[in-house]
């Protein structure tokens, strides 16, 4: 059986669907409890299916009849050399917490899912270098090597279920990337299988290597359109000695600005957290029950929050800093802040941290949520959450009926806002209201239409408000040099 898709080129070709004798030629490779397939003779009810198929919103739906889990490298390229020979589309799958619906298949694409490939290989205590296979889970990670007084370079609230390979092949942000940087500075090296089933390998464990064209970068951030990440080798920063948090509740989000300002300035070499979250935001985290709500008197009168997180070398230090920080804040003139919530211990540091973390657990629990995750300028990330609003309004699309919330939060320090819409339902007449409103709202500023989730299956058409047309024709290029058949997670990144 075969079909035609559209390819990422825009040629129209042919992919094969998965029948009984590519079943049989998986079994070859893999053991029969590594392959779940609705083709006979493996026939499982196609339910069995489904936590692979949709996505973390249930925004996506794929029709995959088979999913493999490989647990070695090699098997990995014995499946993809297959897939080459027969013409078969396949989508790359770590923890499936991705919100941008590149995970997914959009059609009825072979699903490899790197969960079983979960063994740590190596990690050096004196470097920090940690190499692991890509299907490990990134909180199993930093367990891993929190008893050698090392973290990961990045954390995010979906921790307990995404893998370090798919942080890799979205160039996940998160929580960390105003200390650590992102993900193209701590990953060293990378082992990945090509479209046609070559393994490439460029597991290094090396911090300084010049010898040419960086390869490994291209696949960081390509969203599996370019092969299988199957290991990766990152450099892990020390534990700091000292960690604190705090929370501030701002009378307006016009104080953000220079607040961000004063907090650098003064916390300087410590700070390593700057987060915020609109009062929305904040409600909803609440009421859904991410982290212990604030007291009455700590909230009233506050527009929106900041998060700052101090990790340093010496306890005293750092909390004299921060209480420092906080007397002048509360004593100034004109104050930039109502209260701050100085977490006291590590029960509080850790719920202080969820009513941040928390927030799209809380906002999934809300209702179905259109996610636009935008680098803006940071004097405009309540613009932007306003205009949207008002655009809404203007529709008559505010209401129970269908948008419940509009909000806004994120990395402040990293430009980044993460600009939320709740609604009832997934519904067209939303969508055509949301698009292209918000990539050319984002456009004005000259800002990106993906900060830090990726382009996937969501962003494709809209990939022109951030790139230019040479830079979209050479990324289409790369592609076509890299998997010229366009097997590798076909209608992602690049329509
Ligand atoms: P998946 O969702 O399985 O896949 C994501 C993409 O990567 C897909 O295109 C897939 O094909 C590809 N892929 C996965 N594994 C491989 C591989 N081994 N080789 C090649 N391609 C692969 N993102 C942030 O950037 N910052 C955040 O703070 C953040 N917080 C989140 C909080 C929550 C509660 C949730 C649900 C998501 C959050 N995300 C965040 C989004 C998501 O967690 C990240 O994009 C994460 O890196 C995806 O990892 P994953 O293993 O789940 O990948
Ligand atoms: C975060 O920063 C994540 O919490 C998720 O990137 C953002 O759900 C979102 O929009
Ligand atoms: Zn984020």
């Amino acid at each position: 059986m075969s079909r035609f898709i559209r390819h990422c080129t825009g040629w129209r070709r042919l992919y094969s669907s998965v029948g009984a004798s590519d079943i049989d030629h998986f079994k070859s490779i893999l053991p029969p409890a590594a392959i779940l397939s609705t083709v006979s003779p493996s026939a499982l009810p196609s339910a069995e299916l489904d936590p692979y198929n949709n996505d973390w919103m249930g925004k996506y739906h794929g029709s995959a009849t088979t999913v493999l889990r490989p647990k070695t490298t090699q098997q990995v390229s014995d499946i993809v050399r297959w897939c080459a020979s027969r013409n078969i589309a396949i989508v790359p799958q770590g923890g499936n917490t991705g919100l941008v619906g590149g995970s997914v298949p959009l059609h009825d694409e072979l699903i490899v899912s790197l969960a079983n490939m979960n063994t740590v290989r190596s990690f050096d205590p004196v470097s920090g270098i940690l190499v692991a296979d890509a299907g490990c889970i990134l909180q199993s990670l930093t367990d891993y090597v929190a008893p050698h007084n090392h973290i990961m370079p990045i954390d995010l609230g979906a921790k307990g279920s995404c893998h370090i390979g798919g942080n890799v092949a979205t160039n996940a942000g998160g929580l960390r990337l105003l200390r650590y940087g992102s993900l193209h500075g701590s990953v060293l090296g990378l082992e990945v299988v090509l479209p046609d089933g070559t393994i490439l390998d460029q597991l290094t464990t090396l911090r300084k290597d010049n010898t040419g064209y960086d390869l490994k970068q291209l696949f960081i951030g390509a969203e599996g359109t370019l092969g299988i990440i199957t290991a990766v080798s990152v450099l892990t920063p020390p534990s700091p000695q000292a960690s604190n948090n705090v929370i501030l509740a701002l009378p307006h989000f016009d104080n953000v600005l220079p607040l961000y300002k004063t907090v650098k300035r003064q916390l300087s070499e410590i700070l390593s957290a700057f987060e915020f979250i609109d009062r929305t935001a904040y409600d909803l985290a609440v009421k859904h029950g991410q982290g212990r709500a604030l007291s009455d008197e700590d909230v009233d009168g506050a527009a929106c929050f900041v998060l700052v997180e101090t990790s340093g070398g010496r306890r005293e230090h750092d909390e004299e800093k921060l209480t420092d920080l906080l007397t002048s804040l509360l004593e100034a003139d004109s104050p930039l802040i109502n209260t701050g919530v100085l977490s006291q211990n590590p029960a509080q540091f850790s719920s202080l941290w969820a009513l941040r973390e928390g927030v799209t657990e809380a906002v999934s629990k809300e209702g179905k949520a259109y996610k636009y995750d935008i680098s803006i300028p940071l004097a405009s990330f309540k613009d932007v959450v306003d205009a949207t609003r008002e655009h809404l309004r203007s529709k008559g699309l505010l209401g129970d009926h269908a948008v419940k919330h509009v909000l806004g939060y994120g990395h402040v320090g990293d430009g980044n806002l993460h600009l939320n819409i709740i609604a009832a339902a997934y519904t067209q007449e939303i969508q055509d209201a949301l698009e292209p409103f918000v990539y050319e709202l984002v456009a004005s500023y000259r800002g990106s239409i993906s900060a830090e989730h990726g382009i996937g299956a969501m962003k494709t058409h809209a990939l022109h408000y951030s790139k230019n047309d040479v830079s979209i024709e050479w990324m289409k290029k790369i592609k076509a040099l890299f998997d010229p058949l366009g097997i590798m997670n076909p209608g992602k990144v690049l329509e």
